[in-house]
């Protein structure tokens, strides 16, 4: 049996009875209650679903299993997924393991690329990355033992199955679509030596000499998997596995909750703000030019991208990573100083314009910069870029949740009648 297959299989049995034990004691203890603004405001803090990959307290930002992604930020993304799913980092035999075993997995069937093949030129590259996966459902290792009438307890066994095959198709998958959608020439075919992220550079086929583009690919994959379980792409994700749909339905619905502008499509607004900076001064602006484009921005009723979050109120870590990189890299770069610069002048602006409750910037941030700084400036692909990552952290949820047998997602909605009566009572 697989290492991560091994570790999981010792861990889940007393997981499981140890939260049926807490549940069982403490069934009735309240952890949290709704107001009308919150029911109203994206349920923003409501405590009502568990998550135990990663937690992001505000002042600290992302967390995974008890590590900031700080210290994370030099691993490789098969090691962080182990982490996210066993809550232990694997020792070198165990990363080699799953390394391989990902390896042995990823295929794409050609019936995906005829279907990519057969969309119109100009689809976005995320609904072709959602529907790629999604196409892929017929291969459900799950869904074939939930028809033969598997056990309750067996569930996580083919999710992992099916996260696995995935996971390890996605690189592949990703590149070709980069390739076909963007005229870039064939194919380029995954290499059996070389780690998941490492190789989804390669497969890219920009140039890379140095070899900081694929250092930067990693950096990336590790950063954006998983940020606990209410953002919408790991919520989506949660609540379409919890009917028992496949890891190919779940994960392709938390993508395309990932495409929207206010989560994961923000990566490709912030480097297009960037460019209009650049563009409009001819090169880095001062800080007092860049203070005045930000206020027109605002004044034009749009946000600034990569700036503000749901539950962050500091800094993004991952922001920091990022930066940290290009200062390393390219500080000569202009877009990556203009996005240095924003650093600087943003914050007070929000804080002076006085809506958003967080004034930092995001993962978002410093992303684009980067990649457009190695050449990979189709910035309608970046977000894809952040759903391979993010597929790691969704998966990792899915078995975990299917490992310790999570009911059906089924809140209670109420009519806003309801709310005006249940005000006017209280
Ligand atoms: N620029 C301008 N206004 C902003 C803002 C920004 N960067 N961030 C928040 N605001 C505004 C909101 O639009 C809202 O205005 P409203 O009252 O008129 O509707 C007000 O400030 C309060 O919002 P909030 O409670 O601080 O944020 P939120 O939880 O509702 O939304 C987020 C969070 C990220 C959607 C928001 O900050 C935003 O739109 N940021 C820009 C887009 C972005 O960077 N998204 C990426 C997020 C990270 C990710 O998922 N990839």
């Amino acid at each position: 049996m697989a290492k991560l297959k091994e570790k999981l299989a010792q861990k889940i049995p007393q997981l499981r009875d140890e939260i049926k034990g807490f549940v069982k004691e403490h069934a009735n203890k309240v952890i949290s209650e709704v107001s009308v603004a919150q029911a109203y405001g994206g349920m923003r803090g409501v405590k009502a679903l568990v998550c135990d990959t990663s937690v992001v307290p505000p002042d600290k930002g992302l967390i995974i299993r008890g590590t900031p992604i700080g210290e994370l930020k030099d691993q490789l993304p098969e090691a962080v997924f182990y982490l996210l799913v066993t809550g232990e980092m694997p020792d070198n035999e165990a990363l080699e393991d799953l390394k391989m075993d990902l390896k042995s997995r990823s295929k794409v069937p050609d019936y995906v690329w005829k279907t990519l093949e057969a969309m119109p030129k100009d689809s976005h590259p995320m609904v072709m990355f959602s529907l790629g996966i999604l196409a892929m459902e017929r291969e459900s290792v799950f869904k074939k033992k939930y028809n033969e009438g598997m056990k309750k307890t067996e569930y996580w066994d083919p999710t992992l199955e099916d996260c696995l095959n995935l996971i390890a198709k996605l690189p592949t998958l990703a590149a070709g679509i980069y390739r076909m959608r963007f005229n870039k020439g064939p194919r380029i075919e995954p290499d059996p030596n070389l780690d998941w992220a490492g190789d989804y550079a390669r497969m890219l086929g920009l140039d890379d000499p140095t070899g900081e583009f694929a250092n930067l690919i990693r950096l990336y994959m590790v950063l954006h998997t998983d940020h606990e379980g209410g953002n919408v792409s790991a919520h989506t994700c949660h609540c379409v596995g919890s009917a028992l749909s496949d890891a190919y339905y779940a994960v392709s619905a938390g993508l395309n909750g990932l495409a929207g502008p206010l989560h994961g499509l923000a990566n490709q607004m912030c480097l297009r703000w960037a460019i209009m900076v650049k563009d409009k001064f001819g090169g880095v602006p001062t800080e007092d030019q860049l203070r005045q484009f930000a206020w027109d921005t605002l004044k034009s009723g749009q946000v600034i991208p990569g700036y503000g979050h749901a539950v962050l109120r500091v800094t993004d870590p991952r922001f920091t990573a990022f930066h940290e990189f290009g200062s390393r890299v390219c500080a000569d770069d202009d877009l990556f100083q203009i996005v240095a610069k924003v650093f600087k002048v943003i914050p007070d602006v929000l804080r002076e314009h006085g809506k958003a409750k967080d004034p930092w910037p995001n993962v978002d941030a410093a992303s684009g910069c980067l990649l457009y700084h190695f050449g990979l400036t189709e910035f309608e692909y970046y977000t894809v870029l952040f759903g391979v990552s993010r597929a790691l952290g969704m998966c990792s949820q899915l078995i975990v949740s299917r490992a310790l047998g999570e009911a059906i997602e089924r809140p209670k909605s109420v009519t806003t009648e309801w709310m005006k009566q249940a005000v006017a009572k209280s």
